[in-house]
């Protein structure tokens, strides 16, 4: 047995308290990484890679608490993991508006995205807490959550968003936005497939509901450090552009 997991009581075996762990080292180190970037990018950019900083950072936090949670209890840790989206989410919906603010973006669809989100997660965690296996329940408040999660994504991808960056005229912009909108489709369309998994959920004959935190993991690993480089990347090359520009 490697002593450093028997130190830390992760059970090789067991893929949920592992992604926890690597969850949490990769979410720190993501966070070092966007904030020292922020000195490599014009100013315009610096709050855009602050705010990727704090959304892997807050995480590693919750991290570090839902890995603790899970090791002594073997329970999904709900109410952390809500806590997590709850600040992370709304941080990823100000990303959006940061990007496109050169494009003319108000602080209406800031809102509008911090809104559905709220929405989302509110009813996602009332069909997670108090569904009680439920069947009925589950499905139902997964439904009305992804009335929330639905806006968002045709925000993104047809609609207000993807509009402000077509009119911008700067490709860097509309690849970014994009890519952010795949990442809304794509990325967080793996949470719902996780809720799914749990006891009375569409998928809960299919998927192993022991393994609801696994697909967690994997999409908060995948959307929240994704987001970060998508961002960091439109910086980078904006940045590089206008070094160009100013020769
Ligand atoms: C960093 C955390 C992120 C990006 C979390 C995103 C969460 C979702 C997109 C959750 C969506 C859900 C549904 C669409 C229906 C079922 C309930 C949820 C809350 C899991």
């Amino acid at each position: 047995m490697n002593i450093l997991l028997e130190f830390l009581k992760i059970d090789k075996s067991d893929p949920v308290a592992i992604t926890f762990f690597t969850g949490y080292m990769a979410m720190f180190a993501s966070s070092i990484f966007f904030f020292f970037e922020r000195t490599t990018v014009d100013a315009k950019w610096k709050t855009s890679l602050l705010v990727s900083a704090l959304i892997t950072g807050i995480a590693a936090v919750h991290y570090y608490y839902m890995r603790d949670y899970y090791i002594n209890t073997h329970e999904t840790p709900t109410a952390l993991r809500y806590i997590d989206w709850s600040l992370t989410v709304p941080l990823m919906c100000v990303e959006f508006y940061l990007l496109l603010k050169p494009a003319g973006a108000s602080k209406g669809l800031m809102w509008r995205l911090i809104i559905a989100g709220a929405f989302m997660l509110v009813t996602g965690y009332i069909g997670e807490a108090f569904s009680n296996g439920n069947a009925l329940q589950v499905n139902l408040w997964g439904a009305i959550s992804t009335i929330g999660y639905v806006y968002i994504l045709y925000t993104a991808m047809a609609g207000e968003a993807k509009k402000l960056a077509d009119a911008s005229n700067n490709p860097a912009v509309q690849k970014a936005i994009r890519t952010l909108g795949l990442f809304v489709l794509i990325g967080w369309g793996i949470y719902p497939i996780g809720y799914m998994a749990m006891p009375g959920g569409l998928l809960s004959s299919v998927i192993d509901p022991k393994n609801l935190d696994l697909i967690y993991n994997l999409g908060d690993a995948v959307n929240k450090i994704g987001f970060g480089f998508v961002v960091y990347s439109l910086a980078i090359t904006e940045s590089a552009k206008s070094k160009v520009a100013h020769a």
